[in-house]
């Protein structure tokens, strides 16, 4: 423990370690981050479905990210959100970022169904209502794929005294595992909870998971929803 004055440790049954490593979870000093729960992500003809990919993959999180957020905002934890998108004039996009997802027969900042794709202020760029933040939820605008690039994430983490993190959001393979790396290399103390997570194939969705978990927990640490929300209710 690091601070002497706490006399209780708390875990989450985790993979390959119980979470969080020194026992100090706490309502202050940890944040659940909703990574991209967004319609361009998880809705019908946003960028995913434009992509053709399976919706029920990315859509599959949303239930179980609801119970989290719930048992998270009733315990008092810091509740993040984060959303991919670019600026309407498109001067934080890529170039080779669009390129790509035109390819794809998905360009950014092109018209589709529910906008200008990735575009920010656009229908397919919110977060889906399901899982609307509350006001007093910090939203974090994001270019890319990892939530601490070009944005005031690690700023506003810092300044709330937050350690841990507890991730959730799609996609798994690449939003979700960027900003878990780029959370790792930081200091922060990560969970990942695996039905709280989607991609785009299952495949890469169970490599993503299995990723984490080797050597020793490389990037943190995985559980689930149940197990997370049972490890914040039981009393200190
Ligand atoms: C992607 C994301 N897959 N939120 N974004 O482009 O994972």
């Amino acid at each position: 423990m690091t601070d002497a004055s706490r006399a209780v440790e708390r875990y989450v049954k985790a993979e390959p370690y119980p979470w969080p490593y020194n026992g100090d979870l706490r309502a202050e000093n940890t944040a659940l981050v909703v990574i991209d729960m967004q319609t361009d992500f998880c809705g019908i003809g946003g960028y995913v479905d434009r992509m053709g990919y399976d919706l029920s993959l990315t859509r599959a999180p949303i239930e179980p990210i609801r119970a989290v957020m719930a048992a998270a905002r009733a315990g008092g934890f810091h509740v993040i959100h984060t959303r991919e998108g670019h600026r309407p004039d498109l001067s934080d996009l890529p170039a080779n970022k669009r390129w790509r997802s035109r390819r794809i027969g998905a360009g950014i900042g092109d018209p589709g169904p529910c906008g200008r794709i990735l575009v920010r202020g656009e229908p397919g760029w919110e977060i889906v209502p399901e899982l609307a933040p509350e006001p007093g939820e910090a939203v974090i605008d994001k270019p890319g794929k990892g939530s601490f690039c070009a944005t005031d994430l690690e700023l506003i983490l810092r300044t709330r005294g937050i350690q841990n993190l507890v991730l959730t959001g799609i996609t798994t393979d690449v939003c979700v595992h960027t900003t878990m790396r780029e959370g790792n290399d930081r200091g922060f103390e990560c969970l990942l909870l695996e039905d709280c997570t989607g991609a785009t194939d299952y495949g890469n969705y169970l490599a993503a998971i299995k990723m984490v978990t080797m050597q020793g927990g490389v990037f943190g640490a995985v559980s689930r929803s149940t197990d997370f929300i049972a490890a914040i209710r039981e009393p200190a």
